[in-house]
């Protein structure tokens, strides 16, 4: 069987990407309708060696679409998610516009696959830092126990869309060329400050909330408690921006709740779980980094340590493509898993 499927935010960062997968894993697609704010409309993108138009979206796009994948922003989303959903299209939403809605799953396919099955036409894709994350700790949960977590996250200018690629590499030639790097983007499109990426680090992400975190540390708490099921975790962070393009990477400490457990112990768990690859050898200076996870699917894991101080305290590194498992990748194995278990 093949389905009729949208892509809204078609021409953004990571609805190009879906576009790409979509591609690339042959998805059994009928028609591909490709959506977009009116700005956009007009563009056109090539799927399987065929140019398709982009069309502005509208109440009446979504007739007979089988699934709708919106990456659009959390504004567009609730604006037209609800349309999509009363014309029979079941929405994968890479927006923060319902993840936390206790009637919309929040799913990363390695860690809840099955809570795609409780969906009422809205399934939500969690943010891409939170996505990482809880694919290298589900096992640990699994297996272990898990009591805390603490991420301090060093993220890709690409979370913030291509034009904080754009700043980026504006910033950086005029930092070179001896000239003021101009700031309109970053941290925060539509905050009241903006300060310089490039040969900085930014730690804002998102914007402020009345408890001083800001709402990427938050949904990185709130979306990880509720994908594990696990509303007792104590969960903190503290997210940073950095200047590179691709890939998140993530130092997390962790307490589990099994003593005496050793890093073998770990690596033998991470080594064999769903999505996550170990690359973890001092002796031969192994870990990942944003350039080598960058274009990759998988969740890249190393530095696994033992704390020096707490007995059942572990420390990883945990870097993986944003734009892909962090967003586009995670959304279309959504979609995948839909189909292969007859959830629609
Ligand atoms: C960033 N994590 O890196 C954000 C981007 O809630 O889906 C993803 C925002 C979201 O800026």
């Amino acid at each position: 069987k093949e389905y009729n499927i949208a892509v809204v935010g078609a021409t953004g960062a990571v609805g190009e990407k879906i576009v790409t997968l979509l591609e690339e894993k042959d998805f059994p697609i009928n028609e591909l309708k490709l959506l977009s704010s009116k700005r956009s409309a007009g563009k056109k993108l090539i799927f399987k060696n065929e140019e398709i138009t982009v069309e502005e979206a509208t109440d009446d796009s979504f007739k007979g679409v089988d699934i709708a994948l919106f990456s659009a922003g959390g504004s567009v989303s609730k604006r037209f998610a609800p349309s999509a959903v009363k014309q029979g299209a079941v929405v994968v939403d890479n927006t923060s516009a319902y993840r936390m809605d206790e009637n919309v799953p929040l799913v990363v396919p390695e860690v809840n696959e099955a809570d795609i099955a409780t969906h009422q036409g809205i399934i939500a894709n969690p943010n891409c830092s939170t996505i990482q994350m809880v694919t290298a700790l589900k096992p640990i949960q699994d297996k272990f126990g898990l009591s805390r977590v603490i991420v301090s996250t060093y993220q890709a200018v690409s979370g913030a869309g291509n034009q904080a690629n754009v700043e980026l590499e504006k910033q950086s030639k005029q930092f070179l060329n001896g000239e003021e790097m101009q700031a309109e983007i970053l941290p925060v499109k539509g905050d009241k400050k903006h300060y310089p990426i490039a040969f900085n680090a930014l730690p804002q992400i998102d914007v402020f909330q009345e408890n001083g975190y800001t709402f990427e540390e938050m949904k990185m708490i709130n979306e990880t408690k509720k994908i594990m099921h696990a509303p007792e975790l104590a969960v903190i962070a503290t997210c940073v921006r950095l200047p590179f393009f691709t890939s998140h990477a993530e130092s997390v400490y962790i307490e589990v709740n099994k003593d005496g457990l050793s890093v073998e112990d770990l690596w033998k768990v991470l080594g064999e779980a769903e999505g996550v690859i170990l690359e973890d050898d001092p002796r031969t200076q192994t870990y990942p980094t944003p350039i080598s996870a960058a274009n990759k699917e998988e969740v890249f894991v190393g530095r696994v340590r033992k704390d020096l101080d707490h007995e059942n305290g572990f420390h990883l590194w945990v870097v993986s493509d944003n734009l892909i498992k962090g967003a586009a990748w995670n959304s279309v194995q959504i979609a995948q898993r839909l189909i292969a278990n007859n959830w629609l």
